[in-house]
């Protein structure tokens, strides 16, 4: 189904409105100075003569050098590389018995949100298909202040204790003496840390999974992760985890494709995400819940605190309450995807914390890490950061203060300013902390409820397909396999067979090694206060066999909206076929891009002319979703003739990918590997390899076929060299 108009078509919302004013534009303007003041060269500095000294007083000069000279701010610590769209989000149905949160109670209205995803280890110009953890920020605007939901693509995390987050990511980032290796968990110092903290079990299945590649940012789910509250207007809590999910369902890549797009296009997920918005394909998710009553805390078999563990579905069913759609592109991508500053901690009276280490911890750095990265506390006056509601209180300069405060009072209480601004009651929507009972000692210890480490893991691998069991096992293969030390590779192997015997037997033949004997994995955190054995894992099975949400096998397969087919042409070739594979598969959504060996455009059998998108030098098959060979006699006999053309269809069909062939084209196909040398039926009955003289069979097989995203049983065959 098309995607719906937006109002104004350009997603315009309160907040974009409020960014209205910051914005310039240079069109049919002069150039002036920063102080306004008109320029007449700006190409050439002021000189004692023409071949003479650069003249100190040249104040365009230095404005213009000093500007740039300081143009870059420390990229974040963590979630570095990004990309961020504005967008709404529309609440299905008042939530009053859950939350007095004004925006999950108002289903008439949308709230503007500004959404950012990122990878995590990488610079900020590194690779959008590093094999990582997705970042997931969504800035709500609500007209009770900002809402981030600072979620990730997975629900788990690798670490039970935020003091441990430093390590975490010292492990991952490149390593310190040579700043190697660049966006990529393969090597040492992480897989040592993984090692030895068996609290990673879970996530370190998620990030080796297909989940760590995603097709598209707009094909990823979203977690808020730890497990929050919800309170109602009677003071009620309930417990909640955040889900997104996509419409489009979740797809990935394969990780060998993963890698070939980190050189044909570094900006894979960047450009995905700015073309599908720029062409209305705009990206949607659901915001779903999970909520848990306060009486059901302890009802579970692990801590609902443990950031670790998820709530399986088929206990806790998620609840899909509202839609996320994004509809609009910043404008500038420093001024509002670098600069936008998200924070944990930013709730909104409604929503509330709980006390997972893990988030206690965040709710620190957030704030902490904006001070050094934007330089001042004055970052929420940021344009993407500030809220839609007017900001009153007694906090008051500061580097870059751009509010102009009046009067004589900064201070609470005063009389002199008639005791404003007024500290809001709760009826007036002031915030309030739950008043959740608290006591205990002080210790650094943890609770014997987070000590299950494995049997999560175990679920999460036990769920998986085939074919996503066996990618689990490639990616252990690749990664423990660049790891040098060999005994961190055995305490890998010894970490995995506690999760999956076959599973860590399967890694360890492919790195020439045998499982070690199981000894109970040393957890490193351990304090020396005597408390050893209490640290130990625990060893438990799974409450539940499977859980088919854990799968992507059973996503939504339903739609082939804003995928991408190649076209492959050449002088010659059939346009009527062309021309109906194209309309069929615009009319679905689709995006269509016709491929030949040069550019410019191709003289069709009937002499038309037919504008080709890219060469077979600018393209490339891991760019794509899909891939059709029209007919024409010249057409064909060209292709056939043309390496590059073989090994796109080779690549293409090594990535398991949609292929269509029109009959004529047959002889193209019969010059690839899978044919020559596997024997790949060439009928129109092969899954996703479809060739057909009849072309409306040949569209409803392919739209099918595209529908599946891929056909991962071909990896159990030979692969082909590609
Ligand atoms: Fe973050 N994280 N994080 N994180 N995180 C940051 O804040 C931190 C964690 C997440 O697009 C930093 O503004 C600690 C979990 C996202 O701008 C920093 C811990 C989850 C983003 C920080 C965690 C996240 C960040 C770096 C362990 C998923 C990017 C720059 C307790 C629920 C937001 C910044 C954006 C960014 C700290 C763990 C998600 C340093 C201490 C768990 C999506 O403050």
């Amino acid at each position: 189904m098309p995607n719906p108009p937006m109002p104004n078509n350009d997603g315009a919302n309160e907040k974009l409105t409020d960014l209205e004013p910051e914005k310039e534009q240079a069109m049919a303007q002069d150039m002036t100075s920063n102080q306004g003041v008109k320029v007449n060269d700006d190409q050439n500095s002021l000189k004692a003569g023409e071949r003479g000294s650069t003249l100190m007083e040249d104040f365009l000069f230095r404005e213009k050098m000093t500007h740039f000279d300081h143009e870059r701010i420390p990229e974040r610590v963590v979630h570095a590389r990004g990309s961020a769209a504005h967008g709404v989000f529309k609440l299905y149905k008042a939530l009053p018995h859950l939350t007095k949160a004004a925006f999950l109670n108002d289903d008439t209205g949308e709230t503007p949100v500004f959404v950012r995803f990122s990878t995590v280890a990488g610079s900020r110009g590194s690779t959008d298909l590093a094999r990582d953890v997705r970042g997931f920020a969504v800035k709500f605007y609500t007209r009770e202040g900002n809402f981030d939901l600072v979620g990730n693509n997975m629900p788990v995390f690798f670490i039970q204790d935020a003091i441990k987050f430093p390590d975490l990511v010292h492990a991952v980032k490149p390593e310190p003496d040579n700043e190697m290796p660049q966006a990529a968990s393969a090597h040492d110092t992480f897989w040592d840390f993984i090692s030895l903290m068996p609290e990673s079990a879970h996530m370190i299945m998620w990030l080796m999974s297909d989940r760590a590649i995603p097709r598209s940012f707009r094909m990823m789910e979203g977690f808020g992760v730890h497990t929050f509250r919800l309170i109602n207007h009677s003071g009620e809590s309930h417990f909640v985890k955040f889900h997104w999910k996509p419409l489009l369902g979740v797809h990935s890549v394969a990780w060998d494709e993963a890698q070939k797009i980190s050189g044909k296009d570094p900006d894979f997920h960047r450009r995905d995400l700015w073309e599908a918005i720029e062409r209305g394909a705009f990206p949607e998710w659901e915001l779903g819940v999970q909520v848990v009553a306060e009486a059901d805390e302890h009802k579970f078999d692990f801590d609902l605190l443990d950031a670790t563990k998820i709530i399986p579905e088929e206990l806790v069913p998620v609840q899909r309450i509202g839609k996320l759609t994004l509809n609009r592109n910043p404008d500038n991508f420093f001024a509002e995807t670098e600069q936008v500053a998200f924070h944990v901690g930013n709730v909104v009276p409604g929503i509330d914390f709980t006390d997972d280490p893990l988030l206690q911890g965040r709710l620190f750095s957030y704030t902490d890490t904006q001070l050094i990265r934007l330089g001042s506390p004055n970052f929420h006056e940021i344009p993407i950061n500030r809220p839609v509601v007017a900001i009153h209180n007694n906090q008051r300069d500061g580097f870059m203060r751009r509010q102009i405060n009046k009067g004589r009072v900064s201070y609470h209480p005063n009389s002199l300013g008639s005791g404003c601004p007024f500290q809001a009651s709760m009826a007036d929507g002031g915030f309030h902390s739950f008043a959740q009972k608290t006591s205990g000692q002080k210790t650094r210890r943890r609770s014997r409820s987070f000590f299950d480490h494995f049997s999560q893991a175990t679920l999460f691998f036990n769920s998986q397909s085939d074919a996503e069991k066996q990618h689990l096992i490639d990616a252990f293969s690749f990664e423990l396999g660049k790891v040098k030390v060999l005994d961190i590779r055995k305490r890998m192997l010894g970490i995995l067979s506690l999760i999956d015997g076959t599973l860590a037997a399967s890694v360890a033949l492919k790195l020439g090694l045998h499982v070690p004997e199981v000894e109970r994995p040393i957890n490193k955190s351990i304090p020396a206060d005597g408390h050893t054995d209490d640290f130990e894992p625990e060893l438990k099975k799974p409450s539940i066999a499977r859980s088919e949400a854990l799968s992507m096998a059973h996503t939504v397969k339903e739609t082939i909206k804003s995928r991408k087919i190649a076209i492959l042409v050449a002088d010659g070739v059939n346009s009527e076929v062309l021309i109906r594979m194209q309309d069929a598969l615009s009319d679905q959504g689709a995006v269509t891009e016709i491929i030949a060996p040069k550019q410019g455009s191709v003289i069709a059998e009937d002499e038309t002319l037919v504008p080709v998108n890219q060469s077979f030098l600018t393209a490339a098959s891991v760019l794509y979703d899909a891939v059709f060979l029209p007919g024409g006699t010249n057409s064909v006999a060209t292709l056939a003739a043309d390496p590059d053309a073989i090994h796109f269809l080779n690549e293409a069909y090594r990535h398991c990918k949609a292929i269509a062939v029109d009959a004529q084209a047959d002889q193209v196909i019969q010059q690839t590997y899978f044919a020559k040398k596997m024997n790949v039926p060439t009928g129109d009955t092969s899954e996703g390899m479809l060739i057909s003289g009849d072309m409306e069979r040949l569209i409803e097989g392919f739209i099918t076929d595209i529908k599946q995203h891929r056909f991962w049983d071909r990896e159990a065959m030979r692969k082909v060299p590609a």
